[in-house]
This record gives structure tokens, C-alpha cells and sequence, in this order.
């Protein structure tokens, strides 16, 4: 378990503004890098952005800027938005960056040198737009496959990747490792991209068309491919080249998060160069669904797109956050509708989460002057939630695992249900009539530690309003939190914050501004 634990996300293409889409991709990650440093694993959490080709060369030369002024103004809107929505990345990659050029470099001659590489004629279709090679079958309708927009026929000599030579290879490896392309509707798909044949790769593109992008080493008239470029930042970012016994640790332990539209590139293009490179293979690739609005895949080019950021400010980021993990179903597609992150937000945040919190710092309040009590004997029914409390930890830590992140919120959820339940059933108040304050104080004792370690097993989602709940209940996390994790951890007398509710009721918001099809 104590594995070190490496995530990445696609590098997104730095001319786009970031929408909901993006922002799931890297949300989840970083929500398991969290999970991951909860654990005590060393933990490297990759991100970046994609900023060669041509799409950057023409919207920098619509704007008369070179591209590179260009990348380096719009990679901020996702460094903002990232860190808008709590977004705790190590490191963040961009492609421009020489750490990168060299790494892409120094694989190129080497596929070059073994014969890998070879000179040979380009002819087929081109999606400018995804910056997409199709052949002619690919093609949908004589349009792009993946988003519907013209593509432009090309001819022209080029350089090729014998990736053909490396399916026999691929077929086999992806056989033998079951859970390498996750989950397995994705690994079939990939089996039968693989059962027709593997053409070769066309890796670069003419520099007197595109020059905006790394020269190929061996021949200074043509550029890098996009494709082989960007796939190569997980390798840079983890070590290649500049330290090897970080890489050698981290490397063969990487996930691949990415949406299912990048899948082929992903599952199929990069293993072989890696394995052509020598390279050893990522731990595993991850597709997710999309995230659907009105009926189609959120796209700038559809204008659907949600602003994440917009959303964030009506509700909270940690509840957009919790909404997003809370109701996507790894793999598949989900709908995204504003109505479902208010009822979400409204019963399990507002209602359970809050108003259980509610409950025991006001009864707190009351019976005990606003401090923590001492518990005394465990009776039966305390003993039960102590011991369904502790066993969640393991469970919620496996479902994570399985990256099953929405099975374990609900999980951690039914518990907070279960703590609102116990404390129906144990009836403070009643004991209190009763004189038995005993029992009031083992009540409130063992709800407010089963809510402190429910919110620690929800902090990876909600960081900031979980530290804050933890406060209220008077307890000082440790620095570092997976030592919180055992049961007694609240000092009896410690001072208990009624204050205003943790997720205030929407009740009576009405849907915020934000409607679909707005442009960004
Ligand atoms: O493809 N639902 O970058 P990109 C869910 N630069 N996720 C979505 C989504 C949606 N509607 N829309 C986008 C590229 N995404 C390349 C990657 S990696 C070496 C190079 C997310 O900016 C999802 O993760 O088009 C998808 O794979 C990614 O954004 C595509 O980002």
C-alpha cells in the first residue's frame, strides 16, 4: 500500500479556456493525489499544458504575437483556474519548456539511430483543429471522427514511427496486464482498435507549413508531431534524463487519467514509443466518460460549456468538488445539470453533513459549556458506530483505489447518515432530562469522533471546509493527517465553535446565471 503513487492528467492545449471538462480530469487527480499523501505515500501529481501546433501558431498570428507570448499568457487561465478551485498539483509541465524539448529530442535520435524512424510519404487527412492524422476510413461522414469539423488532404513526404512493428508486442502486453487500460469496456475497445493493422505513425509535419514546435534532430525541416511531443511530458516531469532514481521509483508506478476521446493516443501510441524507447510501461490509463451537456460532449467549438469557476462561487468549491466526484461514474458518461449539484449540495452537504455537525457542537453547547466531554463506558450502540466507523477507513481507501470514488463518498455519506441516526436513537436530550449526563457526554463523545474521521475520509474532496469542521469540533489535525486517523483523537475540554453552517442552505437560491450554451 505504501507504493508511491503517481497521477497525471492530459496536458490540456493552452489556447482552450479551461471548462468543466478539464477541470473534472484534474479534480479527480488531484483528489486521489490526496487520498494518496492520506495514505503517508510519496505522492507526484502531474499537470501541464500542450502548446505546440498549429492551432497555437494561428491564433498567436491572428493576434500578432509570437506563439510562445501567446502560450504564456493563456496558460494562465488554467493556472487560475486550478488553484480557484483548490487544485494541489507538484508540478505543472508545460511543452515549451527546455526540460521537455530535451527529453523529445533525445528520443527521436534514438528511435532515429535503431531504425525506428524512417523517411516516407504522407497522404491522408488532417483534423487542424485536434491535430489529428486520419486515414480514410477513419473518417466519419469526410469529416474528423472525433469532432465533426472538415479535414484537410495532405501529401507530402514525412517522417514515420514503425509503431507497426510493435503491435504483436502491444496485443500481448495488454493481454497479460489486465487492469493496464482501465476500465475494461476501454481495454476492449483498444484489443479491437488492435485487430485490424497498425499503420505507422506519421511523426512530423513540414517546417516551411508549421514551425512552431521542436525541430526534429536529424532533420532541422521538419517538426515534431504534436502527439509524440506531448505524450513525452509524463516521462520529463518524473525524472527522465535529470534524475534516475526518482524516475526509476516514480515512473513504472504512473496513472494515466484521460477522457475517453484520447484514448488510442494513449493506450496505443505511447506504449509502443516507450516501448520502442526502451522504456518500461505507466502502471496504468485511465478513460473516463464525458461530461455531457445538452445532449453532446462539452466542447468550446458547441458552446456548451460549464465554467467550472462560475459554478464554484455559487455553491463553494468543496461542494462543486463533492458534486463532481459524487456523481460521476468512472467510465461512463455523465449529465451535467445545475438542478443535481443543488439537490446534492441541498441533502447530503446542507442537510446531513452540516446539520449533523449542527447537532453536536449545539448539544455540546448546551449540556457541557461548549467543551469537548470525556466519554465514559461504551455501551452497546456506541461500540457499533466506533467499530462501522473504523472499518470504513480500510473499505473507502480500497474503493479509491478502484478509483470507485463515487461508491466511496456514498459510503463515507451513509456513515454521516448513521451518525445522525445514532444520535435519534441514543436521545441526548432525554438523557439529560434523565440526569444521566454520563451518557450525554458518551453520546456526543463518540458521534463528534465519528464525524471528525467521516471528514477526514472526505478532507481529499472538500480540503478546505473539512479543516474547518474540524476546528468547530475543537480538534487540531496533525501535520500529518493520516495520524488523526484512530479513534479518541478529540481532547476532552477542547472548545467547541457553533458558528455559522458549514454548507449554508440553498433553499431559496434560485438556479445561479450560468446557462448552458454560453460561450466562454
Ligand atoms: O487532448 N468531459 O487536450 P484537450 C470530460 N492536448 N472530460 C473532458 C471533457 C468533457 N466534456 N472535455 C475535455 C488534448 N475533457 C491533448 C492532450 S496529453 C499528452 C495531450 C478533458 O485540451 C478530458 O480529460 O483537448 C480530455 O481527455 C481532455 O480534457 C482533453 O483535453
Amino acid at each position: 500500500m505504501n507504493e508511491p503513487f503517481y497521477v497525471t492528467t492530459p496536458i490540456y492545449y493552452v489556447n482552450d479556456v479551461p471548462h468543466l471538462g478539464h477541470a473534472y480530469t484534474t479534480l479527480l487527480a488531484d483528489v486521489l493525489a490526496r487520498y494518496a499523501r492520506l495514505q503517508g505515500r510519496e505522492t507526484f501529481f502531474l499537470t501541464g499544458s500542450d502548446e505546440h501546433g498549429q492551432k497555437v501558431q494561428e491564433a498567436a498570428a491572428r493576434r500578432g504575437v509570437s506563439p510562445q507570448t501567446h502560450a504564456d499568457e493563456t496558460v494562465v487561465r488554467f493556472k487560475e483556474a486550478w488553484q480557484g478551485l483548490h487544485i494541489a498539483y507538484d508540478d505543472f509541465i508545460r511543452t515549451t519548456e527546455p526540460r521537455h524539448v530535451r527529453v523529445v529530442e533525445t528520443v527521436l535520435q534514438r528511435l532515429w539511430e535503431q531504425g525506428d524512424i524512417y523517411l516516407g510519404q504522407y497522404e491522408g487527412w488532417y483534423c487542424v483543429p485536434d491535430e489529428r492524422f486520419w486515414t480514410e476510413k477513419d473518417l466519419l461522414n469526410g469529416a474528423c471522427p472525433d469532432c465533426g469539423r472538415p479535414v484537410e488532404r495532405i501529401a507530402e513526404p514525412n517522417y514515420f514511427f514503425r509503431m507497426s512493428a510493435y503491435q504483436e508486442w502491444l496485443v500481448e502486453y495488454i493481454q497479460q496486464h489486465p487492469t493496464f487500460i482501465r476500465p475494461d469496456s476501454r481495454r476492449n475497445q483498444v484489443l479491437g482498435f488492435l485487430r485490424q493493422p497498425l499503420g505507422d505513425l506519421c511523426i512530423s509535419r513540414p517546417a516551411s507549413r508549421l514551425s512552431w514546435g521542436i525541430p526534429l534532430p536529424f532533420d532541422a525541416s521538419y517538426i515534431t508531431y504534436v502527439w509524440f511531443d506531448a505524450l513525452l511530458n509524463y516521462i520529463t516531469a518524473a525524472g527522465y534524463l535529470t534524475d534516475a532514481p526518482r524516475f526509476n521509483r516514480l515512473w513504472p508506478r504512473a496513472l494515466h487519467l484521460v477522457g475517453k476521446d484520447i484514448l488510442i493516443t494513449h493506450a496505443v501510441y505511447w506504449p509502443t514509443m516507450l516501448q520502442a524507447a526502451g522504456l518500461p510501461q505507466p502502471r496504468a490509463i485511465f478513460a473516463h466518460g464525458w461530461w455531457i451537456a445538452g445532449g453532446a460532449k462539452m466542447s468550446k467549438s458547441l458552446g456548451n460549456v460549464v465554467r467550472p469557476l462560475a459554478l464554484a462561487e455559487v455553491y463553494g468549491v468543496d461542494a462543486f468538488r463533492y458534486f463532481l466526484m459524487r456523481d460521476m461514474v468512472l467510465g461512463r458518461d455523465a449529465d451535467f445539470s445545475e438542478e443535481n449539484l443543488a439537490r446534492r449540495y441541498q441533502a447530503d452537504l446542507a442537510h446531513d453533513l452540516g446539520n449533523l455537525l449542527h447537532r453536536v457542537t449545539s448539544m455540546t453547547e448546551r449540556y457541557f459549556e461548549g467543551r469537548v466531554p470525556r466519554p465514559g463506558e461504551l455501551e452497546a450502540r456506541d461500540r457499533e458506530l466506533q467499530e462501522r466507523t473504523l472499518a470504513l477507513i480500510p473499505q473507502v481507501f480500497d474503493q479509491v483505489d478502484c478509483l470507485a470514488l463515487n461508491e466511496a463518498l456514498a459510503a463515507v455519506m451513509d456513515l454521516v447518515g448513521g451518525v445522525n441516526g445514532y444520535l435519534e436513537q441514543s436521545a441526548p436530550w432525554r438523557q439529560a432530562k434523565a440526569g444521566r449526563l454520563d451518557r450525554v457526554a458518551t453520546s456526543l463523545y463518540t458521534a463528534a469522533e465519528a464525524l471528525r474521521l467521516a471528514a477526514i475520509l472526505l478532507s481529499p474532496v472538500m480540503p478546505e471546509r473539512m479543516a474547518e469542521l474540524w476546528q468547530r469540533l475543537g480538534w487540531q489535525p496533525p501535520a500529518a493527517l493520516q495520524d488523526g486517523l484512530t479513534w479518541g483523537l478529540l481532547p476532552p475540554g477542547a472548545l467547541v465553535t457553533i458558528g455559522d453552517p458549514l454548507f449554508p442552505s440553498q433553499d431559496n437560491h434560485t438556479l445561479s446565471s450560468f446557462r448552458f450554451g454560453q460561450r466562454v
